[in-house]
C-alpha cells in the first residue's frame, strides 16, 4: 500500500502498532522519501519488484528457460562485500563493544550519520518491510522492520525473511521488534556506514546497497544485535550452519558449525554424501546463522532464523555441490555473476570453461587477461524451502537438538582434519583462539591469517571477553553439552593444492564425529585435542597423496607453539575481562606442548 510520508492514520490500515507507526513516521521526516510503500510479502508484490527493475535496469533478465524467475543484479564497483572497516558498534560505553569492534558513541554516531540521512530519500519511494526471522510460530523468532530505499533490498528481504503479515502477527508487545534504516545513499564508500545501537535494537545503514551491509535482517539483526539480545536472555545467536546427518539406520543426529564467511558452511550444509549408498545422508537446517537455545530439559536447540540463502558463487559446480545448483536454477536473484551470451549466469569453477562472448560481472565483454569474470564475492539469494535436501524439520518452531558444534576455517598448514575437545570449557577455548585465513567475503587482504574467534569477530556485538564468558555459562547449563570439534577443509601440500577432496567427501569425518557423539571412534589424546588414531576414518577410494592422512592428523608442535603466541598477543587485548578459564586453558596447552 502506498501513502504520503506524513500519515499515520492511512498507514494504520496495515497495524495499528503505534510504536512502529511513529518510527516509520519519524524516518520519513528524516530522510523525505516522495511516498511510503508497506510491503506485504506476496508473491504478487514481489513479481511487481522485479518488473520495476527489470525496468530501470537494477536487474538484467536471465535465460527464463533454463532459469526461469532468475535475474541478475550487478552491484557498484567499489560496493561488493561487507565493509568492516566501516561497520561500528554504538554504546555508551567503548568497552562495552570490546576491542573486537569500531566504536562511536551513540549520539556522535547519530549527529555524524543522521546527516546523511536528512532528505536522502528525496524523489524516491521508501519501502517499509516487516519481517520475521525464524520459524513462524516458534517462540525463539523475533521481528525486524526495515526501511529501505532500494528495491534490490525489498526483493532480497523476501526472499531470505518472511516478510509481512507473519510478521507483524508475531509482536508480544508494540516494541517488541528491531528497527533498521537502510539507504543506498549515493554508494560511496566515503560516506558509508553501517551502525548498531545494541542499547536500543536499532540499525542504521548508509551507503551500502550489499550483502550484509544492506540486508538488515542477516549480519545487522540475526547476529550483532541478536548476540546482545542473547547476552541478556540467556541463550545464543551464532555464525553458524546446521544440519541434520542422518545414519543408515535412519536416525538424524543435528550439528551446528562455525566457520568464517567464504570458508565451506553453504556447501557443508547443503553436502551431498559420499557415503549416501550406505545410508549417511546430510539434511539442511540452515547455512549462515543459528540461534540456539536451552529447553526445558536442558537441551541445546537451534533455530535457522532466515528463510533463504545468500550464497557464494564461485565454486559451486554439480561436481562439488549439486544440490546448490539444482536450488539456484529458479526463483534465484544472482549477483555480480558473469553471463553467457545465452542469458546463463556463469562463475570460475562451475564446471564449464567460459564460453565466447562472456560477459563479466561488471557488464563488459569478458578476456582472460582481465581476471575473474565473476566477482569473488559473487552470490545467489534463493528460496531455502526449494533446496531438495531441506530437513523436514528447518522451520520447526521448537527448533532441532544439537549434538555436536564444529568450528572450522581456512587453514593451509597446522590444523589437523579434524579434532575433537576434550571438554565443553576446552571447546571453548579452542573455538575462542581459532585462526583463519581472511577471503573475499569482506574487502581487504585475502589469505592472511587472523583470529575469528567462533567465526564471529566481524559479527560479535559486544566485547568478546563477555562472549566467550557467556558461551562458558551456557555449557554449566546443558545437561549434556554437545560435543565440540575443530574441522579443517583446507590443508595445502607444497603445489598448494588441496590435500584433502573436501565438499561430498567430508562425510567421512562428520561419520567419525558421529561415532565420538556415540562413545566410539578411533581417537588419541594428544597435546591439541583428540586425534582420529590412523584407520579411524575411513578413506576407502580416495585418491589421496601419500602419507596425506598422517599429515592430516598429527601435531606440529613448533607450528603449534607459534599458534599459542598469536593467540596470547589476541588475548591480552581484552585484559581483566578475558575469563580466567581462557587463560588456564590457553597455559595448559603450552605446558603440554613444551612437555
Ligand atoms: P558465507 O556465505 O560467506 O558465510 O560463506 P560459507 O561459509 O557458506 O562458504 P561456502 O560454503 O559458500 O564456501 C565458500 C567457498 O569455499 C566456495 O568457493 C566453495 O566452493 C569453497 N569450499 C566449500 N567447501 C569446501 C571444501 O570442503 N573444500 C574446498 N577445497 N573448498 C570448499
Ligand atoms: C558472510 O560474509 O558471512 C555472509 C555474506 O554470509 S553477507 O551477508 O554479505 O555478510
Ligand atoms: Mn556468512
Amino acid at each position: 500500500m502506498r501513502s504520503k510520508p506524513e500519515s499515520i492514520k492511512e498507514q494504520s490500515a496495515v497495524t495499528e502498532n503505534i510504536d512502529l507507526l511513529r518510527w516509520v513516521d519519524d524516518t520519513a521526516r528524516l530522510t523525505k522519501p516522495a511516498s511510503i510503500h508497506w510491503c506485504d510479502g506476496t508473491q504478487g508484490e514481489y513479481d511487481s519488484f522485479i518488473h520495476q527493475m527489470l525496468k530501470d535496469g537494477t536487474l538484467v533478465e536471465l535465460n527464463q528457460k533454463s532459469h526461469p524467475n532468475c535475474y541478475l543484479h550487478r552491484s557498484r564497483a567499489n560496493d561488493v562485500a561487507r565493509t568492516e572497516s566501516l561497520t561500528f558498534i554504538c554504546t555508551r560505553d567503548k568497552e562495552t563493544a570490546g576491542p573486537n569492534n569500531n566504536w562511536m558513541s551513540p549520539p556522535a554516531a547519530k549527529e555524524r550519520v543522521g546527516k546523511l540521512f536528512d532528505g536522502c530519500m528525496r524523489g524516491r519511494t521508501m519501502y517499509v518491510i516487516p519481517y520475521l526471522m525464524g520459524p513462524p510460530g516458534s517462540p525463539y523468532s523475533k521481528v525486524g522492520v526495515e526501511v529501505t530505499d532500494s528495491l534490490y533490498v525489498a526483493a532480497s528481504m523476501h526472499i531470505m525473511t518472511r516478510v509481512g503479515n507473519v510478521a507483524l502477527q508475531h509482536l508480544r508487545t508494540s516494541h517488541d521488534f528491531v528497527p533498521g534504516l537502510h539507504s543506498t545513499g549515493d554508494l560511496s564508500p566515503d560516506r558509508r556506514f553501517i551502525l548498531h545501537f545494541p542499547e536500543e535494537k536499532l540499525i542504521w545503514s548508509f551507503g551500502s546497497g550489499y550483502g550484509g551491509n544492506a540486508l538488515l535482517g542477516k549480519k545487522c539483526f540475526a547476529l550483532r544485535i541478536a548476540s546482545c539480545l542473547a547476552l541478556r536472555e540467556g541463550w545464543m545467536a551464532e555464525h553458524m550452519l546446521v544440519i541434520g546427518l542422518e545414519d543408515p539406520s535412519g536416525q538424524v543426529t543435528y550439528m551446528a558449525g562455525a566457520f568464517p564467511s567464504a570458508s565451506g558452511k553453504t556447501n557443508l550444509a547443503m553436502m551431498v554424501s559420499a557415503m549416501q549408498d550406505e545410508g549417511y545422508k546430510v539434511w539442511t537446517v540452515g547455512d549462515d546463522i543459528a540461534w540456539l537455545h536451552i529447553d526445558a530439559d536442558g537441551q541445546l536447540r537451534a533455530i535457522n532464523p532466515e528463510a533463504g540463502f545468500f550464497g557464494v558463487a564461485p565454486g559451486t559446480s554439480f561436481a562439488t555441490n549439486p544440490i546448490a545448483m539444482e536450488t539456484i536454477r529458479r526463483n534465484t536473484i544472482y549477483t555480480n555473476v558473469a553471463v553467457t551470451p545465452a542469458g546463463e549466469p556463469w562463475w570460475e569453477e562451475i564446471g564449464s570453461e567460459p564460453p565466447e562472448g562472456l560477459i563479466d560481472w561488471k557488464g563488459s565483454q569478458w578476456s582472460k587477461v582481465e581476471g575473474k569474470a565473476a566477482h569473488p564475492n559473487s552470490r545467489f539469494t534463493a528460496p531455502a524451502g526449494q533446496c531438495p535436501s531441506i530437513s523436514p524439520r528447518w522451520e520447526d518452531p521448537r527448533g532441532v537438538p544439537i549434538s555436536a558444534i564444529l568450528w572450522g576455517s581456512r587453514r593451509s598448514t597446522l590444523v589437523p582434519l579434524v579434532m575433537q575437545a576434550f571438554d565443553w570449557q576446552h571447546g571453548v577455548f579452542l573455538g575462542s583462539g581459532m585462526g583463519a585465513e581472511t577471503t573475499a567475503a569482506a574487502t581487504g587482504t585475502v589469505g592472511v591469517v587472523r583470529r575469528d574467534p567462533m567465526a564471529m569477530l566481524p559479527f560479535c556485538g559486544y566485547n568478546m571477553a563477555d562472549y566467550f564468558a557467556h558461551w562458558l555459562k551456557i555449557g554449566q547449563q546443558l545437561k549434556r553439552p554437545p560435543l565440540i570439534f575443530r574441522v579443517n577443509w583446507f590443508r595445502k601440500d607444497q603445489n598448494g593444492n588441496f590435500v584433502w577432496p573436501g565438499y561430498g567427501e567430508n562425510i567421512r569425518v562428520l561419520r567419525w564425529i558421529l561415532e565420538r557423539i556415540r562413545g566410539a571412534g578411533g581417537a588419541r589424546e594428544t597435546a591439541i585435542a583428540y586425534l582420529p588414531t590412523p584407520n579411524a576414518i575411513n578413506t576407502e577410494g580416495l585418491a589421496l597423496a601419500p602419507g596425506a592422512m598422517e599429515d592430516l592428523t598429527s601435531v606440529d608442535r613448533s607450528g603449534w607453539l607459534n599458534g599459542v603466541k598469536e593467540m596470547e598477543k589476541f588475548y591480552v587485548q581484552f585484559g581483566d575481562r578475558l575469563p580466567s578459564e581462557i587463560w588456564n586453558e590457553h597455559r595448559k596447552l603450552r605446558s603440554r606442548l613444551e612437555a
